[in-house]
């Protein structure tokens, strides 16, 4: 329909500690909860080809040897979801980089105690968030499908 062509997506994961803590459903739930809609999703021992790529910018910073182990440490729950502004949105919903910057309310200030197990990724711009979708999902994994509540989230 043309109301999808509106529409934004962002890739979202829940790290590997946010997957052992069983954080999972606590962060599906608030992004369920704001009216965004799941595209894709599926459960990942993430390559290191992937990881590399996903954090080519950090490759010079002294814990990026730390930060690709550390997501390499178990399986990361990847999700693209959809909605208008959901790029801006999601970035306020996870807080800050560091959970102890990180506002009450947001995933990091609620559940995260320290920046090397933040619990969870969001693209931080539109163009980010399209090669991020494209480096983790293939076409095939993203599905489209009308949503219901449309007309009562956006009035339009
Ligand atoms: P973001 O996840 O909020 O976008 P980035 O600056 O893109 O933050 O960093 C990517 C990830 O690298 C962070 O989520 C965190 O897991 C890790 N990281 C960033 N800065 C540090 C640090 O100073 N020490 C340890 N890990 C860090
Ligand atoms: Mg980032």
């Amino acid at each position: 329909s043309g109301l999808l062509g509106i529409q934004e997506r962002t890739l979202v994961a829940v790290k590997p500690d946010g997957v052992q803590r069983r954080l999972v459903g606590e962060i599906i739930h608030r992004f369920e909860q704001r009216g965004f809609q799941l595209i894709g999703m599926k459960l990942v021992q993430a390559p290191k080809e992937v990881l590399s790529e996903h954090y080519h910018d950090l490759q010079e910073k002294p814990f990026y040897p730390a930060l690709i182990n550390y997501m390499s440490s178990g399986p990361i729950v990847a999700m693209v979801w959809e909605g208008h502004n959901v790029v801006r949105m999601s970035r306020a919903m996870v807080g800050d980089t560091n959970p102890a910057e990180a506002r009450p309310g947001t995933i990091r200030g609620d559940l995260c105690a320290h920046i090397s197990r933040n619990a969870i990724h969001a693209s931080d711009s539109f163009e980010v968030a399209k090669k991020e979708i494209s480096l983790w999902f293939s076409d095939q994994e993203l599905i489209e499908w009308q949503s219901c509540i449309h007309s009562n989230l956006y009035n339009m």
